[in-house]
Protein backbone atom coordinates (compact mmCIF):
# COMPACT_ATOMS: atom_id res chain seq x y z
CA UNK A 1 0.00 0.00 0.00
CA UNK A 2 1.44 3.34 -0.85
CA UNK A 3 1.46 5.72 2.00
CA UNK A 4 -0.98 8.95 1.00
CA UNK A 5 0.09 12.37 1.99
CA UNK A 6 -1.88 15.39 2.59
CA UNK A 7 -0.63 18.48 1.45
CA UNK A 8 -2.05 22.28 2.63
CA UNK A 9 -1.86 24.79 -0.30
CA UNK A 10 -1.47 22.77 -2.84
CA UNK A 11 -1.89 25.79 -5.59
CA UNK A 12 1.01 27.21 -4.29
CA UNK A 13 4.71 27.43 -5.21
CA UNK A 14 5.82 24.58 -2.16
CA UNK A 15 2.69 22.76 -2.47
CA UNK A 16 3.66 21.85 -5.74
CA UNK A 17 7.06 21.14 -5.82
CA UNK A 18 6.07 18.85 -2.94
CA UNK A 19 3.93 17.18 -4.73
CA UNK A 20 5.63 15.92 -7.35
CA UNK A 21 8.62 15.18 -4.84
CA UNK A 22 5.84 12.55 -3.02
CA UNK A 23 4.78 11.13 -6.38
CA UNK A 24 8.46 10.55 -7.50
CA UNK A 25 8.74 8.86 -3.80
CA UNK A 26 5.40 6.73 -4.66
CA UNK A 27 2.80 8.76 -2.62
CA UNK A 28 -0.75 8.69 -2.84
CA UNK A 29 -1.27 13.07 -2.76
CA UNK A 30 -4.04 14.76 -1.57
CA UNK A 31 -3.49 18.50 -2.51
CA UNK A 32 -6.55 20.63 -0.74
CA UNK A 33 -7.15 24.19 -1.69
CA UNK A 34 -9.57 26.57 -0.83
CA UNK A 35 -12.73 27.66 -2.88
CA UNK A 36 -12.43 30.73 -5.06
CA UNK A 37 -13.96 31.68 -8.05
CA UNK A 38 -11.19 30.75 -10.29
CA UNK A 39 -9.38 27.41 -9.02
CA UNK A 40 -5.74 28.51 -9.83
CA UNK A 41 -3.43 25.20 -10.88
CA UNK A 42 -1.18 26.74 -13.00
CA UNK A 43 2.31 25.41 -10.70
CA UNK A 44 0.78 21.96 -11.06
CA UNK A 45 0.10 21.85 -14.52
CA UNK A 46 3.75 23.39 -14.91
CA UNK A 47 5.29 20.64 -13.39
CA UNK A 48 3.00 18.28 -15.43
CA UNK A 49 1.21 16.36 -12.18
CA UNK A 50 -2.43 17.96 -12.31
CA UNK A 51 -3.95 14.64 -13.27
CA UNK A 52 -1.49 12.95 -10.77
CA UNK A 53 -3.11 14.20 -7.70
CA UNK A 54 -6.08 14.13 -5.84
CA UNK A 55 -7.44 17.95 -5.12
CA UNK A 56 -10.18 18.23 -2.43
CA UNK A 57 -11.62 21.88 -1.06
CA UNK A 58 -10.55 22.29 2.25
CA UNK A 59 -10.38 26.29 4.04
CA UNK A 60 -8.01 26.85 7.15
CA UNK A 61 -10.61 28.77 8.87
CA UNK A 62 -13.15 25.81 8.67
CA UNK A 63 -12.74 23.53 11.44
CA UNK A 64 -15.89 21.16 11.13
CA UNK A 65 -14.06 21.30 7.16
CA UNK A 66 -10.69 20.07 8.20
CA UNK A 67 -11.90 17.44 10.32
CA UNK A 68 -14.09 15.96 7.59
CA UNK A 69 -11.19 15.62 5.21
CA UNK A 70 -9.15 14.56 7.64
CA UNK A 71 -11.70 11.43 8.28
CA UNK A 72 -11.87 10.65 4.51
CA UNK A 73 -8.49 10.77 3.03
CA UNK A 74 -7.04 8.98 6.81
CA UNK A 75 -3.47 10.35 5.48
CA UNK A 76 -0.16 9.27 6.89
CA UNK A 77 1.15 12.26 6.39
CA UNK A 78 -0.14 15.93 6.72
CA UNK A 79 2.60 19.09 5.01
CA UNK A 80 0.86 22.44 6.30
CA UNK A 81 2.09 24.72 3.34
CA UNK A 82 -1.21 27.05 3.15
CA UNK A 83 -0.71 30.59 4.77
CA UNK A 84 -1.54 33.82 3.84
CA UNK A 85 1.76 34.20 2.94
CA UNK A 86 2.89 37.35 2.11
CA UNK A 87 4.64 39.60 4.82
CA UNK A 88 3.52 43.06 2.78
CA UNK A 89 0.05 42.33 3.39
CA UNK A 90 0.01 41.14 6.69
CA UNK A 91 -0.06 44.13 7.85
CA UNK A 92 -2.91 45.75 5.99
CA UNK A 93 -4.49 42.09 6.94
CA UNK A 94 -3.59 40.81 10.10
CA UNK A 95 -6.59 39.69 11.61
CA UNK A 96 -7.15 37.70 8.63
CA UNK A 97 -3.65 36.61 8.54
CA UNK A 98 -3.98 35.53 12.43
CA UNK A 99 -7.04 33.84 11.73
CA UNK A 100 -5.70 31.31 8.58
CA UNK A 101 -1.72 31.69 9.46
CA UNK A 102 -1.99 31.17 13.02
CA UNK A 103 -5.15 29.61 13.76
CA UNK A 104 -5.43 27.71 11.03
CA UNK A 105 -2.39 25.67 12.06
CA UNK A 106 -4.49 24.80 15.81
CA UNK A 107 -7.60 23.73 13.98
CA UNK A 108 -5.61 21.42 11.81
CA UNK A 109 -3.35 19.96 15.20
CA UNK A 110 -6.89 19.94 16.75
CA UNK A 111 -7.90 17.90 13.42
CA UNK A 112 -5.28 15.32 14.06
CA UNK A 113 -5.55 14.52 17.15
CA UNK A 114 -9.57 14.11 17.06
CA UNK A 115 -9.25 11.82 14.08
CA UNK A 116 -6.38 10.22 14.30
CA UNK A 117 -2.88 11.68 16.68
CA UNK A 118 -0.95 8.63 14.78
CA UNK A 119 -0.62 10.95 11.52
CA UNK A 120 2.71 12.88 11.28
CA UNK A 121 2.67 16.54 10.72
CA UNK A 122 4.79 19.10 8.87
CA UNK A 123 4.76 22.54 9.95
CA UNK A 124 5.92 25.53 7.78
CA UNK A 125 7.46 27.77 9.61
CA UNK A 126 9.92 30.61 8.93
CA UNK A 127 12.76 32.63 9.44
CA UNK A 128 10.59 35.59 9.80
CA UNK A 129 10.09 34.07 13.20
CA UNK A 130 13.76 35.44 13.90
CA UNK A 131 12.78 38.76 12.25
CA UNK A 132 14.93 41.58 14.33
CA UNK A 133 17.70 39.00 14.68
CA UNK A 134 19.13 38.29 18.31
CA UNK A 135 21.77 36.40 16.88
CA UNK A 136 24.26 35.80 13.57
CA UNK A 137 23.92 33.42 12.34
CA UNK A 138 20.38 32.21 12.97
CA UNK A 139 20.19 28.49 14.65
CA UNK A 140 17.02 26.18 15.98
CA UNK A 141 18.44 28.08 19.55
CA UNK A 142 18.36 31.71 18.49
CA UNK A 143 15.17 33.66 20.26
CA UNK A 144 12.69 35.15 18.20
CA UNK A 145 11.41 38.17 17.75
CA UNK A 146 8.93 38.75 14.84
CA UNK A 147 8.48 41.94 13.12
CA UNK A 148 5.04 41.68 11.19
CA UNK A 149 1.44 40.35 11.93
CA UNK A 150 2.60 36.73 9.61
CA UNK A 151 5.74 36.70 11.44
CA UNK A 152 3.73 37.10 14.95
CA UNK A 153 1.17 34.13 13.37
CA UNK A 154 3.75 31.99 12.63
CA UNK A 155 5.57 32.61 15.85
CA UNK A 156 2.02 30.85 17.46
CA UNK A 157 1.78 27.98 15.20
CA UNK A 158 5.28 26.77 15.91
CA UNK A 159 4.74 27.03 19.49
CA UNK A 160 1.32 24.96 18.76
CA UNK A 161 3.36 22.29 16.58
CA UNK A 162 6.04 21.81 19.51
CA UNK A 163 3.04 22.07 22.27
CA UNK A 164 1.31 19.06 20.46
CA UNK A 165 4.48 16.95 20.24
CA UNK A 166 5.07 17.59 23.72
CA UNK A 167 1.58 17.68 25.10
CA UNK A 168 -0.48 14.66 22.69
CA UNK A 169 2.96 12.70 21.08
CA UNK A 170 2.15 13.60 18.05
CA UNK A 171 4.78 13.58 15.31
CA UNK A 172 4.87 17.08 14.50
CA UNK A 173 7.81 18.67 13.12
CA UNK A 174 9.01 22.79 12.18
CA UNK A 175 10.71 23.44 9.35
CA UNK A 176 12.03 26.70 9.95
CA UNK A 177 12.75 27.59 6.00
CA UNK A 178 14.65 30.31 5.07
CA UNK A 179 13.53 32.31 1.55
CA UNK A 180 13.30 29.55 -1.38
CA UNK A 181 12.95 31.01 -4.59
CA UNK A 182 12.06 29.34 -7.86
CA UNK A 183 10.42 30.17 -11.54
CA UNK A 184 6.73 29.51 -9.51
CA UNK A 185 7.61 31.71 -6.90
CA UNK A 186 4.64 34.29 -6.77
CA UNK A 187 4.91 37.76 -8.69
CA UNK A 188 4.58 39.82 -5.39
CA UNK A 189 7.47 38.25 -3.89
CA UNK A 190 10.94 40.71 -4.65
CA UNK A 191 12.53 37.88 -6.56
CA UNK A 192 10.39 37.04 -9.10
CA UNK A 193 9.05 40.45 -9.02
CA UNK A 194 12.76 41.27 -10.28
CA UNK A 195 13.00 38.37 -12.58
CA UNK A 196 9.39 38.68 -14.62
CA UNK A 197 10.20 42.33 -14.99
CA UNK A 198 14.17 41.82 -15.89
CA UNK A 199 12.65 39.99 -18.63
CA UNK A 200 10.09 41.88 -19.63
CA UNK A 201 12.40 45.10 -20.29
CA UNK A 202 14.52 42.71 -22.04
CA UNK A 203 11.72 42.05 -24.42
CA UNK A 204 11.07 45.50 -24.35
CA UNK A 205 7.56 45.35 -22.51
CA UNK A 206 8.87 47.55 -19.39
CA UNK A 207 10.98 50.32 -18.90
CA UNK A 208 11.43 50.29 -15.16
CA UNK A 209 11.67 48.49 -12.11
CA UNK A 210 9.81 50.03 -8.81
CA UNK A 211 11.11 48.45 -5.38
CA UNK A 212 11.28 49.03 -1.90
CA UNK A 213 13.86 48.64 0.82
CA UNK A 214 16.85 47.46 -1.63
CA UNK A 215 19.50 47.10 1.64
CA UNK A 216 17.24 44.31 3.40
CA UNK A 217 19.13 40.80 2.94
CA UNK A 218 17.71 37.63 3.11
CA UNK A 219 19.15 33.83 3.01
CA UNK A 220 17.66 32.75 -0.88
CA UNK A 221 17.28 29.11 -1.94
CA UNK A 222 15.73 27.23 -4.47
CA UNK A 223 12.62 25.64 -3.31
CA UNK A 224 12.51 22.42 -5.13
CA UNK A 225 15.58 21.57 -2.93
CA UNK A 226 13.64 22.82 0.55
CA UNK A 227 10.80 20.05 0.06
CA UNK A 228 13.38 17.52 0.19
CA UNK A 229 13.79 18.80 3.26
CA UNK A 230 10.22 18.75 4.46
CA UNK A 231 10.00 15.31 3.35
CA UNK A 232 12.93 14.12 5.23
CA UNK A 233 12.45 15.69 8.49
CA UNK A 234 8.71 13.03 8.81
CA UNK A 235 11.26 10.23 7.94
CA UNK A 236 13.30 10.62 11.02
CA UNK A 237 12.99 8.28 14.15
CA UNK A 238 11.88 11.34 16.33
CA UNK A 239 10.27 14.58 15.23
CA UNK A 240 12.25 17.77 16.20
CA UNK A 241 12.56 21.11 14.60
CA UNK A 242 15.13 22.42 11.49
CA UNK A 243 16.73 24.98 10.20
CA UNK A 244 16.56 24.98 6.38
CA UNK A 245 18.98 26.97 4.57
CA UNK A 246 21.84 27.85 2.36
CA UNK A 247 23.81 29.83 5.22
CA UNK A 248 24.78 32.95 2.93
CA UNK A 249 23.23 36.15 2.80
CA UNK A 250 22.82 38.58 -0.07
CA UNK A 251 20.87 41.90 -0.32
CA UNK A 252 17.90 42.95 -2.76
CA UNK A 253 20.24 45.42 -4.57
CA UNK A 254 22.79 42.18 -5.27
CA UNK A 255 19.55 40.05 -6.42
CA UNK A 256 18.53 43.15 -8.88
CA UNK A 257 22.63 43.42 -10.00
CA UNK A 258 22.95 39.71 -10.65
CA UNK A 259 19.52 39.37 -12.62
CA UNK A 260 20.29 42.57 -14.69
CA UNK A 261 23.69 41.86 -15.77
CA UNK A 262 22.50 38.19 -16.76
CA UNK A 263 20.37 39.84 -19.39
CA UNK A 264 23.92 42.11 -19.98
CA UNK A 265 21.67 45.21 -18.44
CA UNK A 266 23.10 47.60 -16.11
CA UNK A 267 20.10 48.26 -13.27
CA UNK A 268 21.09 51.68 -12.10
CA UNK A 269 19.72 52.91 -15.25
CA UNK A 270 15.50 50.55 -14.80
CA UNK A 271 15.05 50.41 -10.77
CA UNK A 272 13.40 53.52 -9.11
CA UNK A 273 13.23 52.90 -5.34
CA UNK A 274 9.96 53.44 -4.25
CA UNK A 275 8.65 54.71 -0.53
CA UNK A 276 5.52 52.45 -1.45
CA UNK A 277 7.00 49.38 -0.98
CA UNK A 278 8.74 49.90 2.61
CA UNK A 279 7.26 48.09 5.05
CA UNK A 280 6.17 49.74 8.76
CA UNK A 281 8.97 47.42 10.24
CA UNK A 282 11.27 45.68 8.38
CA UNK A 283 13.66 42.10 8.57
CA UNK A 284 17.31 44.07 8.01
CA UNK A 285 19.01 40.62 8.08
CA UNK A 286 18.81 36.80 7.80
CA UNK A 287 21.07 34.52 7.56
CA UNK A 288 20.66 30.59 8.61
CA UNK A 289 23.05 27.74 10.02
CA UNK A 290 22.31 24.95 8.30
CA UNK A 291 24.47 22.42 10.28
CA UNK A 292 21.58 20.61 12.15
CA UNK A 293 19.76 19.74 8.99
CA UNK A 294 23.09 18.47 7.35
CA UNK A 295 24.23 16.49 10.08
CA UNK A 296 20.93 14.75 10.80
CA UNK A 297 19.45 15.05 8.11
CA UNK A 298 21.83 14.83 5.29
CA UNK A 299 20.20 17.51 3.82
CA UNK A 300 22.40 20.23 2.10
CA UNK A 301 21.71 23.16 -0.65
CA UNK A 302 23.02 22.99 -3.83
CA UNK A 303 21.73 25.57 -6.16
CA UNK A 304 23.78 28.61 -5.35
CA UNK A 305 22.80 32.38 -5.20
CA UNK A 306 23.84 33.00 -8.93
CA UNK A 307 22.43 30.04 -10.50
CA UNK A 308 19.22 30.63 -8.53
CA UNK A 309 19.08 33.65 -10.10
CA UNK A 310 20.12 32.84 -13.73
CA UNK A 311 17.37 29.79 -13.78
CA UNK A 312 14.96 32.10 -12.41
CA UNK A 313 15.80 34.90 -15.28
CA UNK A 314 15.46 31.98 -18.04
CA UNK A 315 12.25 30.83 -16.87
CA UNK A 316 11.13 34.32 -16.85
CA UNK A 317 12.21 35.10 -20.43
CA UNK A 318 11.63 31.64 -21.89
CA UNK A 319 7.70 32.70 -20.25
CA UNK A 320 7.59 36.59 -21.50
CA UNK A 321 8.87 34.88 -25.36
CA UNK A 322 5.70 33.55 -25.64
P1 LIG B 1 2.31 30.53 -1.43
O1 LIG B 1 1.83 31.86 -1.04
O2 LIG B 1 2.81 30.30 -2.81
O3 LIG B 1 1.12 29.46 -1.16
C1 LIG B 1 0.27 29.57 -0.05
C2 LIG B 1 -0.88 28.60 -0.22
O4 LIG B 1 -1.80 28.72 0.88
C3 LIG B 1 -1.70 28.81 -1.49
O5 LIG B 1 -1.99 27.55 -2.05
C4 LIG B 1 -2.97 29.45 -0.94
O6 LIG B 1 -4.10 29.23 -1.74
C5 LIG B 1 -3.11 28.70 0.37
N1 LIG B 1 -4.07 29.32 1.30
C6 LIG B 1 -4.15 30.61 1.65
N2 LIG B 1 -5.17 30.79 2.51
C7 LIG B 1 -5.74 29.59 2.71
C8 LIG B 1 -6.84 29.12 3.49
N3 LIG B 1 -7.58 29.94 4.24
N4 LIG B 1 -7.14 27.79 3.45
C9 LIG B 1 -6.45 26.95 2.68
N5 LIG B 1 -5.40 27.33 1.90
C10 LIG B 1 -5.06 28.63 1.93
O7 LIG B 1 3.42 30.09 -0.37
P2 LIG B 1 4.75 29.20 -0.58
O8 LIG B 1 4.43 28.00 -1.38
O9 LIG B 1 5.86 30.09 -0.97
O10 LIG B 1 5.04 28.79 0.94
C11 LIG B 1 4.46 27.61 1.51
C12 LIG B 1 4.39 27.78 3.02
O11 LIG B 1 5.69 27.95 3.55
C13 LIG B 1 3.61 28.99 3.51
O12 LIG B 1 2.96 28.62 4.71
C14 LIG B 1 4.66 30.05 3.77
O13 LIG B 1 4.20 30.96 4.75
C15 LIG B 1 5.79 29.17 4.28
N6 LIG B 1 7.13 29.66 4.04
C16 LIG B 1 7.53 29.99 2.78
C17 LIG B 1 8.83 30.36 2.52
C18 LIG B 1 9.30 30.74 1.16
O14 LIG B 1 10.39 31.32 1.07
N7 LIG B 1 8.56 30.40 0.11
C19 LIG B 1 9.84 30.37 3.62
C20 LIG B 1 9.33 29.95 4.90
C21 LIG B 1 8.02 29.59 5.08
P3 LIG B 1 -4.53 30.30 -2.91
O15 LIG B 1 -3.81 29.85 -4.14
O16 LIG B 1 -5.99 30.11 -2.99
O17 LIG B 1 -4.12 31.66 -2.45
P1 LIG C 1 9.86 38.06 2.65
O1 LIG C 1 9.86 38.09 1.06
O2 LIG C 1 9.18 39.24 3.23
O3 LIG C 1 11.28 37.79 3.06
O4 LIG C 1 8.94 36.79 2.95
P2 LIG C 1 9.69 39.27 0.00
O5 LIG C 1 10.25 38.73 -1.26
O6 LIG C 1 8.31 39.80 -0.03
O7 LIG C 1 10.63 40.43 0.59
C1 LIG C 1 12.03 40.26 0.76
C2 LIG C 1 12.68 41.60 1.06
O8 LIG C 1 12.65 42.41 -0.10
C3 LIG C 1 12.28 43.73 0.27
N1 LIG C 1 11.71 44.43 -0.88
C4 LIG C 1 10.57 44.10 -1.51
N2 LIG C 1 9.71 43.08 -1.30
C5 LIG C 1 8.65 42.96 -2.14
N3 LIG C 1 7.82 41.92 -1.99
N4 LIG C 1 8.43 43.86 -3.14
C6 LIG C 1 9.26 44.91 -3.38
O9 LIG C 1 9.04 45.71 -4.29
C7 LIG C 1 10.39 45.04 -2.53
N5 LIG C 1 11.43 45.90 -2.47
C8 LIG C 1 12.23 45.53 -1.47
C9 LIG C 1 11.30 43.53 1.41
O10 LIG C 1 11.14 44.74 2.16
C10 LIG C 1 11.98 42.40 2.16
O11 LIG C 1 12.95 42.91 3.03
C11 LIG C 1 9.03 35.60 2.19
C12 LIG C 1 7.64 34.93 2.16
O12 LIG C 1 7.70 33.82 1.31
C13 LIG C 1 7.26 34.46 3.55
O13 LIG C 1 6.04 33.71 3.47
C14 LIG C 1 8.37 33.58 4.10
O14 LIG C 1 8.04 33.14 5.40
C15 LIG C 1 9.70 34.32 4.09
O15 LIG C 1 9.99 34.73 2.77
C16 LIG C 1 10.84 33.45 4.58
Amino acid sequence: MPKTALITGITGQDGAYLAKLLLSKGYYVVGTFRRTSMLNLERVNYLGIKDKIELMPMDLQDQGNIIKVLDKVQPHEVYNLAAQSFVAVSFEQPLVTGDITGLGVARLLEGIRIVNPEIKYYQASTSEMFGKVQEVPQSENTPFYPRSPYAAAKLYAHWMTVNYREAYNVYACSGILFNHESPLRGLEFVTRKITNTVARIKCGLENELRLGNLDAKRDWGYAPEYVEAMWLMLQQSKPDDYVISTGETHSVREFVEAAFSHVNLDWREYVVVDPAFYRPAEVELLIGDPTKAKERLGWQCKTDFKALVGLMVDADLKRVGK
